[in-house]
């Protein structure tokens, strides 16, 4: 053998190390089912990187007291294969996160997925090199693989975001984001704690520390809408009937507005007195949880059936709060109920009955810093042994461009996005060939029972690679003008609803500098649907495809096979 054949085959080993079809960042819901796609149907190459140490995205890092889900447990998991349907029994109707981890680890081991993630590494650039049509994909520890395809499934909120209050790092307490909660057990026992925060996150995790610490401040900003969840554990009775019926209820689910198995019940309260709105209104806040919201089907367009659904939960939070004066501060007057996203709650407002649990409005007196001792507002200084962020997320895009991702001709998603994310479909960006984003801006996403989204945008992904493959097309790429088109419907969409009327993490408010746009597409999850299996089934409609691998490295000049939309 010579030296430069040695040479040679040197190289080739490296590279098939190193080189995949695929790579795909983040082993939650999204990229795990990626990885059985793409690996155990298609028999591709894929690579998935995943900074944590374990799988579970969402579910392993938001490990608070109260984390739960609050999508129904039944749906809120895989609906592809019937040996984890069968198999999987949940415990209760909103799973507690481990319950939720633990079921993404039995998915992992059961479909033998380990073994293709990376853990505790977390990539840090994804460039594109024309030249070759592949990501180069570096990671935190310096190396660097390439892939044909570089696939996001970074989740929409996996970025924990705490305001710029100051003097964060000074406090000499123990201090938490929610979002990033340690593994180990903390004790709130006699303790003085300071939540900030009301989402849904915050909703969750102040009853349940309520009754450990010796006292709880809560910092509110915005008053929220808290509908009752109404859990309840899950008997053998429970489950044999969702398994039973599992096919139609995930139809339902896979074929609705919003992932969830149940519709609308009424079309509109406009025109109804306010005792035939309380009567269709009460039997749905008995049954709780998402069926509240979903009692009228134009909640988010209309404004008269929107007030009349936020006075029935006002009237609620003011029966439930003793003190008439805290009451009125817990109820919400500046936005419409939905247009942030919409809780659940348990015992939430009934901890504000609690002598040792204190609510300030730091809307009438702003936090001005955190000190050593705890959080000044404008009006007094209070002392905690712990403060707990419940302050969010920079949700949608901030994951993402965390990542310094660049396309064609070094153009960074950063600068491409600076007046917020332009997609076509939610999935794909022009300048950035062979990328897709899993529940990327622009899609339904947050906005549905996520793993249905998740299902329909790994089947939609996986499905296009396998065929560019088969196909031996080198690049997909959508068109300038498709994904003018998608933005501008987007856009249009988003305005015709309340939501664009909230400050929101949905419109980038919660986040200092964020473009202000309506990020998720709130057409529906069933019409989205349609509209994606549409475009594949026209041959990629909306897309250039290259023709062959030969005419990669003539940059700047790529032939197209076809060109359904030109630019
Ligand atoms: P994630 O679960 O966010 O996973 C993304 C993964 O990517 C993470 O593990 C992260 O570590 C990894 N990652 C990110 N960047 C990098 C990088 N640069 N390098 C390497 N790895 C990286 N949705 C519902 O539909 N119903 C619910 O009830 C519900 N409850 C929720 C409760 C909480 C507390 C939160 C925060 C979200 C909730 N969601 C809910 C939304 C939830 O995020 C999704 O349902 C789903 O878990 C998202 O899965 P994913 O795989 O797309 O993303
Ligand atoms: O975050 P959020 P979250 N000064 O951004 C306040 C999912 N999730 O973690 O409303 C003072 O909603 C902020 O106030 P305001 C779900 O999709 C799901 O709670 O901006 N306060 C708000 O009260 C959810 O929507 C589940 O005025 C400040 C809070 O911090 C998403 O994750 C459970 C502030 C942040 O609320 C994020 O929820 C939990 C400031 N400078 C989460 N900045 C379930 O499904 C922010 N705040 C059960």
């Amino acid at each position: 053998m010579s030296e430069n054949n040695t040479h040679e085959s040197a190289v080739t080993a490296e590279t098939a190390e190193t080189d995949y079809d695929a790579i795909v960042v983040g082993a939650g819901f999204s990229g795990l089912y990626l990885l059985h796609r793409l690996r155990d149907e298609f028999g591709l190459s894929v690579k998935v990187i995943e900074k944590a140490d374990d799988v579970g995205g969402t579910w392993y890092w938001n490990r608070y007291p109260g984390a739960r889900c609050d999508s129904e447990s039944h749906v809120y998991c895989y609906s592809f294969n019937d040996e984890i349907l069968e198999e999987w029994d949940w415990s209760e109707r909103y799973p507690e996160q481990p319950e939720v981890l633990e079921y993404l680890r039995f998915v992992a081991d059961h479909l033998d997925l380990r073994r293709d993630i990376d853990f505790e590494r977390e990539v840090t650039s994804a460039v594109f090199d024309e030249a070759g049509g592949r990501w180069e994909i570096t990671t935190d520890d310096g190396s660097q693989e390439t892939a044909r395809y570089f696939v996001s499934a970074v989740g929409c909120l996996s970025k924990p975001f705490i305001p710029d209050f100051g003097g964060v790092d000074s406090f000499e307490g123990d201090w938490y984001h929610t979002g990033k909660w340690p593994h180990e057990p903390v004790s709130f026992s006699g303790k003085r704690v300071a939540i900030i925060g009301t989402g849904a996150t915050g909703i969750q995790v102040i009853p349940e520390v309520a009754p450990e610490a010796g006292e709880l401040t809560v910092f509110q900003r915005t008053p929220n809408y808290a509908v009752p969840a109404r859990n309840r554990p899950l008997d053998d009775k429970d489950r044999e009937e969702i398994k039973r019926n599992y096919d139609e209820i995930l139809e339902k689910a896979h074929n609705s507005g919003f992932g969830h198995p149940f519709e609308a019940a009424h079309e509109t309260a406009e025109g109804l007195s306010n005792e035939e709105v309380e009567e269709l209104l009460q039997p749905r806040w008995e049954e709780g949880g998402f069926r509240y919201m979903l009692t009228f089907g134009d909640l988010i367009t209309n404004p008269e059936t929107n007030e009349y659904v936020s006075d029935f939960i006002r009237d609620r939070i003011r029966e439930t709060v003793n003190d008439p004066e805290l009451g009125e501060k817990l109820v919400p007057t500046d936005h419409y109920y939905a247009t942030k996203r919409p809780p659940l709650h348990t015992n939430y407002y009934e901890t504000f009955n609690r002598d040792n649990v204190d609510l300030v409005d730091v809307r009438e007196t702003p936090i001005e810093r955190i000190t050593p001792e705890g959080v000044r507002t404008t009006d007094a200084d209070y002392e905690f042994d712990t403060i707990i962020y419940a302050t969010g997320f920079d949700a949608m895009t901030g994951t993402l461009l965390q990542m310094d991702i660049r396309g064609r001709d070094g153009l960074t998603l950063e600068e491409k996005w600076s007046d917020g994310p332009k997609t076509y479909l939610g999935l794909s960006v022009h300048s950035f060939p062979n990328m897709f984003t899993i529940t990327g801006p622009q899609s339904p996403s947050v906005l549905s029972n996520m793993p249905v989204s998740i299902e329909h945008h790994v089947e939609w992904v996986s499905e296009t690679i396998k065929s560019l493959v088969d196909r031996d097309v080198p690049l997909i790429e959508p068109t300038k003008t498709a994904e003018d088109a998608w933005t501008e419907h987007n856009r249009q969409v988003g305005e015709s609803t309340l939501y664009t009327e909230a400050d929101s993490w949905y419109m980038g408010d919660n986040v200092p500098g964020k473009p202000r746009v309506f990020t998720p597409y709130v057409g529906g999850v069933d019409v989205y649907h349609d509209t994606i299996l549409e475009a594949a089934e026209k041959d990629y409609e909306g897309f250039e495809l290259t023709e062959s691998t030969q005419d990669l490295g003539r940059q700047g000049e790529q032939p197209r096979l076809s060109v359904m939309e030109g630019d």
